[in-house]
């Protein structure tokens, strides 16, 4: 892997440790000084949750200077900095990020202390922000912590919603239960709200011609507020800015309808402004098409265009913007921020007279798109009466950005069939998709399969017509938080190992450890944090779910979105296999080997099927748990409200992971890198970033089973029936029944009816035609389980062989192969 954009070495070179700032007893009296002025305590009175809020506010202010430095040599300097455009953003708990980084954990820890509290406990006074559905999300969050470690100049924008992804529980049929999360309850020290930076963003109304120019007249207007939080980089001096936008109303409310009493009335534009950012979508890789949706993302795309050409060109009038695309380039997470193309036309033309060519060539320059999906139904697609309602000038624009489209379609010389299936505009609807890869100069995917199955089939027609616009970037997370702040055993088992910490900026050094798989000795110290692991997680799981957990059984978990195409069913049919085996006594009591499966998935709250599933996992969970013929041999967890908190206590805990999606659906995955890192094997498909993850670790680590993608394709078109699979292993035959016969449902037997009805007629993702190949490959992973040396030296060598998986390492390529710039000149 080679590197030549400039600044490249500031990797590969010493980084220099920030200044210690303060001494332990400083930064206590700071903790004192914020109780004191700004949460209004004494030390005697502050609670964990003043002290959370005072501890952070002062971490806050030692950044200051930092981001002030950072804003200005973005500004002035001459390297391009990065836009990340994101409707998600999924960071996680903040403080403990934030000292890592500022270099203040120690005396954090010190000073807490001598305030009479446990640092633990002041961070678990921190609530999580639910501001991401999933991957995308939260591939966000790592991506922002990797740009200003590396310290490259970089602006993250979304949108502060004020409820995020619901929160999740269940009701006593084992039904997922949504429950708002009204995350800014309590005060939330990390986000500064500038109303001085405001933009005002306007939808509906009409476009008139005036003077032979377009004018677009809008109906209605809201304030965007952004909301601004420091994103400090590791060991980098730098602090770059995820800028989130808050609506609020230009009209406060109707006095003339208050005074009548009509309250509703009065308050109803205020409502109708504020709704914009007040509840994030809790959809992931599934349709969604609301108006309320359009509105979310045109109103951070317009706020961010406006507010980048605001920071970069500081209180001129006429600035020169075919400079803009050497200053700032905007990649776009996804389609949600696709209506920003058509926008940065709009203001070009509109708000500072350039003509159509050189917008667009400014435009084409200035975005870049990522996909993160292989599911054609996840493709934004918006209905055109839509857009012109909301956005009639848009409409106009991508109308036209169409037509140049399809000129340049016909002057390449493709068919007109192709052309017909290429149009971005189709007369009833837009395709974002398509939008983006036409109004952008680079396309990418989220791991080498994503990206060639893009070219080959999602995105065929245009990987043909524009063949250099695509690439790849495959995915990777910050080691930051989930190696050193979700493991700190391993992350100084590691230290220890390869006699230096340099690895947390510069992952690939844990192939250092490669050798020390040989050494039993450091083989059983890795086996040992392990342990210890998994007796925290015991704890942390009877502290918040109220569970028991019998540590001496393999840990072996699913964590994810649940979707069909993940197949979640295909772990549950397996599990009640094993539970039928040991029932029937088809396996005898020494062969078994005792496992606790945990699974963790959130579904969105419109999917019937995958709420189904979840149901289905409680109850085979509440059956096999409260069966004493398997005790000490199987136990089911679906852990509620999956999220991050969750995932840094659990993924260093698990041993054994699942990646069992059907192939050629998973655009990549991040869990499974995270689980490679904290040492645990994976049991997986040839899909997404599986593929990448074996080959760097060895086939050999990795339990490989199932269709391949070409596999799966084949078998579409022969035309699939899943029944057959049914009937030709008794195995899955019998867990079907199970389910289907009431044994998870009190004897109801409609309980299930639609799950078991899919399942035997349609099964569009193959969980039956892979269930075979799943439930073979459980003994040659409990055969190995039971040689614990072995397996332990298996799961060192996934952590020594997946520094690649470092989102430091995509970051880079996003800067060779997307972005060609680099980090800041000191
Ligand atoms: C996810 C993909 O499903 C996952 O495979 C990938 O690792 C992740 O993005 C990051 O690239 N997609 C989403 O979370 C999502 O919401 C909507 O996709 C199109």
């Amino acid at each position: 892997k080679s590197g030549n954009y400039p600044g490249r070495k500031v990797r590969m070179t010493e980084i220099t440790a920030p200044k210690s700032p303060v001494t332990a007893a400083q930064f206590a009296d700071e903790i004192r000084e914020q109780l004191k002025y700004t949460q209004n305590v004494t030390p005697e009175q502050a609670t964990a949750a003043d002290v959370y809020v005072a501890a952070s506010k002062a971490v806050r202010n030692h950044l200051a200077d930092a981001w002030f430095k950072t804003q200005a040599d973005t500004v002035n300097g001459n390297t391009k900095a990065v836009g990340y455009f994101s409707a998600e953003f999924l960071m996680g708990k903040q403080l403990e990020n934030a000292l890592l980084n500022a270099g203040l954990t120690e005396q954090f820890d010190e000073a807490v202390e001598a305030l009479g509290f446990q640092p633990k406990d002041i961070v678990d006074a921190e609530y999580e922000p639910g501001l991401g559905n999933g991957g995308l999300g939260r591939l966000a969050a790592c991506f922002i912590d990797s740009l200003a470690s590396l310290g490259v100049p970089a602006f993250g924008y979304g949108i502060q919603y004020k409820y995020g992804i619901f929160k999740q529980t269940f009701d006593e049929n084992g039904k997922q239960v949504e429950t708002p999360d009204y995350w800014l309850n309590n005060e939330e020290p990390w986000g500064h709200i500038d109303y001085n930076r405001d933009q005002k963003v306007s939808f509906g109304g009409e476009v008139v011609e005036e003077n032979g120019k377009k004018v677009w007249k809008p109906a209605w207007s809201v304030r965007a507020v952004p909301v601004d939080y420091l994103v400090p980089g590791y060991k980098s001096q730098r602090v770059n800015t995820l800028r989130l936008w808050t609506a609020k109303s230009y009209d406060e409310f109707d006095l003339l309808a208050f005074n009548r009493s009509e309250y509703m009335e009065a308050v109803k534009p205020q409502v109708k402004a504020e709704n914009i950012s007040k509840i994030l979508y809790p959809e992931d890789s599934t349709k969604v098409g609301k108006e309320l949706r359009l509105e979310q993302q045109y109103f951070f795309v317009s706020a961010s265009l406006h507010d980048a050409i605001r920071v970069f060109y500081p209180g001129e009038a006429k600035p020169d913007l075919t400079t803009f695309p050497n200053k700032i380039t905007f990649q776009l997470n996804d389609t949600h921020p696709v209506i920003g193309i058509p926008e940065l036309m709009r203001i070009l033309i509109d708000e500072y007279d350039y003509d159509w060519d050189t917008a667009w060539d400014i435009t084409v320059k200035t975005f870049n798109y990522t996909c993160h999906t292989l599911l054609p139904e996840a493709l934004e697609v918006w209905p055109a009466s839509l857009i012109g309602e909301l956005l009639p000038r848009h409409l106009e624009i991508i109308e036209k950005i169409n037509e140049q489209f399809e000129d340049e379609l016909k002057g390449k010389g493709i068919a007109d069939e192709t052309i017909e299936r290429m149009r971005i505009y189709t007369g009833d609807s837009v395709r974002m998709a398509y939008l983006a890869t036409y109004g952008g100069s680079h396309v990418n995917g989220v791991a080498e399969l994503h990206s060639q199955l893009l070219k080959d089939m999602t995105l065929k027609d245009f990987s043909d017509a524009y063949p250099t616009k695509f690439t790849n970037v495959t995915n990777g997370v910050t080691p930051r938080r989930f190696v050193k702040l979700a493991n700190p055993g391993l992350s100084d088992l590691i230290t220890e190992g390869l006699g230096t910490d340099k690895w947390l900026s510069d992952l690939e050094l844990l192939q250092g450890l490669v050798p020390l798989a040989k050494d039993d000795e450091f083989v059983k110290k890795f086996a040992a944090v392990k342990a210890a692991n998994k007796h925290a997680f015991v704890g942390f799981a009877k502290d918040h779910y109220g569970i028991d957990i019998d540590e001496n059984t393999m840990f072996n978990t699913m964590v994810k979105r649940l979707h069909e195409y993940k197949r979640q069913a295909l772990k549950i049919l397996a599990v009640i296999s094993k539970y039928a085996a040991i029932k029937n006594g088809t396996v005898s009591a020494d062969e078994i080997l005792p496992r606790t499966v945990f699974f963790g998935a959130k579904a969105a709250p419109g999917y019937y099927l995958a709420k189904m599933t979840i149901q289905l996992i409680n109850n085979v969970s509440k059956v096999v748990n409260n069966d004493p013929d398997v005790k000490g041999k199987l136990a089911v967890h679906m852990l509620p409200n999956y999220n991050i908190e969750m995932a840094q206590n659990l993924i260093p805990a698990t041993e054994l992971d699942e990646q069992i999606s059907q192939a050629g659906k998973e655009a990549s995955g991040t869990g499974n890198m995270k689980f490679a890192l904290n040492g645990a094997l994976t049991v997986g498909t040839l899909d997404g970033a599986n593929v990448e993850i074996r080959e760097k670790v060895g086939a050999e680590n990795f339990f490989l089973f199932g269709m391949t993608v070409d596999e799966v394709e084949k078998l579409y078109a022969d035309g699939y029936d899943p029944a057959k699979y049914y009937e030709a292993d008794p195995r899955l035959k019998q867990a079907i029944d199970l389910v289907a016969n009431g044994t998870f449902s009190n004897g109801d037997r409609n309980a299930y009816a639609p799950l078991v009805a899919d399942w035997l007629t349609k099964d569009w993702f193959m969980t039956l035609a892979d269930f075979s190949a799943y439930a073979d490959i459980q003994a040659e992973i409990e055969k190995l389980y039971r040689d614990q040396l072995e397996w332990n030296r298996k799961a060192l060598l996934n952590v020594a062989n997946s520094g690649y998986f470092s989102s430091d390492r995509s970051i880079e390529d996003y800067l060779e192969r997307i972005w060609h710039t680099g980090p800041l000149a000191d």
